[in-house]
């Protein structure tokens, strides 16, 4: 044995707990980002007639959800995440009827739309917000959060926006600063004034009327927070507003939410997701994102990748929500940089090393998200100047570390990393002008590789990353063991290679994926020793485990040894 192969005390490997099975335990979720997904009328700006022109790509692909970033009217200071009206859409993304068109004929295609919820701030160009900052008694005033200047007339204390600089910005007309936990143009709503939860309710109840799907929930986990004790995450009153929203909204209906949660913990998930909670059907947890940020710098100087520590966060989250609770699981977002970039190897082992996170991700316990894009192996965009950026994070960040005297190029290589833009890099459909996003001038460069990495191009290719997507999300829909099976990491100490197992009622599925360009050999643990159906592998098919395997440059493969028939 080598010395990667000593186990932990053996975890029960078979589990006899019930869960009451949901449609989105089978389902794979696509997000769109749809300003970069498809422009449909040359001004190069993706719209909703861009994303319905798309929906038999979406069915091939096989996905049954689609969530969208904000659609709504927006001064887009962050791109639609700062709302000015939650009840019609921005018009550079089309109408009313353009989207109840689009739910239409998603519906028609058993795919249901996500809608993305903001209601942790509006923008500055929000009615509620025209209004609160006229007067300091005027009746939408405390729907948002006012403090006076602090006892030295600055700051009223010293939360930072995420965009950085302080999270106060002073409003002359009253004298008083207004909280924004993200830019000035976003001001916090004050979830403490039930009025405020009642509008909400009122808009969010008026979209499941159209007949959505559910909501993907943006920092839902900030709604509780106490800004005098200087609390954002976690507040003490957040789980009452969420199973306060579940009862006067969405819990009698049949819809999947998912509550973006960066200060999620295993234990707190388990209050948002756990079966008798009455709150939201899952979260997204963001400790294999942060794992590698540095302490000081967060994602601009990120940290060496350590598969190890990947492997024990994303293994830590299985088994915290194996008997109760719903994982989401997901690589990358509109805010993260692109999987293959970020995991995998885009120089040597672009195809194959997309095909291994991938298969990866997707037969762990959970609902799988796509990020548009990575079913192509869309890549980083090497942008060398920092006019070639738009988005707000990150045009802030650069600001900020310049003229605190930090060298630009340092920053640009984070930013050439971690930032945002590498996923809003228009989505890349053809060999055509702008990778077949617009016949117009696109709001951000298309990545220059959109030549060779297409959809039109990936669809007709039987051995694509697209291709191995699309048997991924299919063998959700065929095998029990791949939604409920009970999962077991091994070898959790090689620094190269990833294993797990699931197993229900008999069979077991075994999963190995090996992280680096070179051959790896190793030992195989005797209760992984198994063989049966290569259900999915980006080399050859490998149908038994004997002793020892040998995996090439980025192999991952999954052999699912069947319970003998009884
Ligand atoms: O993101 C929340 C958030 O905290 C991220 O901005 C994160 O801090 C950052 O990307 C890490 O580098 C949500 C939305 O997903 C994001 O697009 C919005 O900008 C933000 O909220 C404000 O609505
Ligand atoms: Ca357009």
């Amino acid at each position: 044995m080598d010395q990667f192969s000593e186990q932990p005390a053996t975890r029960v490997i078979e589990q006899g707990f019930s869960i009451e099975r949901k449609w989105w335990h089978t389902s794979t979720v696509y997000q769109i980002y749809p300003r970069s997904f498809v422009d449909s009328n040359g001004d190069g700006i993706g719209d909703i007639p861009g994303i319905a022109s798309k929906l038999d790509y979406l069915k091939a692909l096989g996905v049954g959800v689609i969530w969208l970033s904000p659609i709504y009217a927006s001064p887009m200071d962050d791109n639609g995440y700062d709302i000015s009206d939650y009840q019609d859409i921005a018009p550079e993304f089309g109408t009313l009827a353009d989207f109840d068109h689009l739910v239409a004929e998603a519906r028609r295609r058993d795919i249901g739309v996500l809608l993305d919820l903001v209601v942790n701030h509006t923008s500055d160009e929000h009615p509620w917000f025209i209004e609160a900052r006229k007067s300091i008694d005027n009746p939408y005033r405390d729907f948002y959060i006012w403090r006076r200047p602090g006892a030295d007339g600055g700051f009223p204390n010293r939360l930072k926006s995420s965009f950085g600089g302080p999270a106060w910005t002073l409003d002359p007309e009253t004298g008083e600063y207004y909280l924004h936990l993200f830019s000035r143009r976003q001001p916090d709503l004050n979830w403490e004034n039930p009025k405020v939860r009642a509008e909400i309710y009122k808009m969010m109840n008026w979209w499941l009327e159209r007949g959505i799907a559910g909501f993907r929930m943006d920092v839902i986990d900030y709604i509780g927070k106490k800004v005098d004790q200087e609390i954002v995450k976690d507040g003490p009153h957040l789980h009452d507003y969420l199973q306060e929203m579940h009862r006067e909204t969405f819990g009698s209906r049949n819809v999947l939410t998912v509550g973006e949660t960066w200060s999620a913990t295993p234990g707190s998930a388990l209050l948002y997701s756990g079966k008798d909670r009455r709150e939201l059907s899952m979260i997204f947890q963001f400790e294999h994102v942060t794992q590698q940020w540095d302490e000081k710098f967060g994602k601009w100087r990120p940290k060496p990748f350590d598969l190890v520590r990947l492997k024990s966060v994303l293994s830590k989250w299985q088994y915290a929500l194996s008997e109760d609770g719903w994982n989401s699981l997901f690589w990358g977002n509109h805010d993260l940089p692109r999987a293959v970039s970020k995991y995998g190897n885009v120089t040597g082992y672009h195809m194959e090393s997309a095909k291994m996170l991938a298969t990866v991700l997707h037969l762990m316990k959970g609902t799988p998200f796509i990020y548009q894009g990575e079913e192509i192996g869309m890549t980083n965009v090497p942008f060398t100047k920092i006019e070639q950026y738009r988005d707000i994070e990150t045009l802030n960040m650069h600001r900020l570390h310049v003229e605190a005297g930090y060298s630009p190029e340092d920053f640009l290589r984070g930013a050439n990393e971690n930032g945002r833009d590498n996923a809003r890099t228009p989505m890349q459909w053809s060999a055509a002008p702008h990778g077949g996003f617009t016949t117009g001038v696109p709001w951000i460069e298309v990545n220059a590789n959109y030549p060779k990495i297409n959809a039109e191009s990936a669809m007709t290719d039987e051995n694509s990353v697209w291709n191995h997507y699309r048997k991924l999300i299919a063998l959700r829909k065929k095998h029990p063991v791949i939604v409920y099976g009970l999962y077991q990491s091994w070898l959790d100490q090689h620094p190269d290679i990833f294993v797990y197992s699931r197993t229900l009622k008999g069979d077991r599925l075994v999963v190995m994926a090996n992280f680096t360009p070179r051959p790896i050999s190793l030992t195989i643990p005797d209760e992984l020793q198994v063989c049966g159906e290569c259900l999915i592998s980006n080399y050859s098919p490998v149908t038994e485990l004997c002793e020892g395997v040998e995996l090439r440059a980025y192999e991952a493969f999954a052999i699912l040894c069947k319970a003998p028939a009884k």
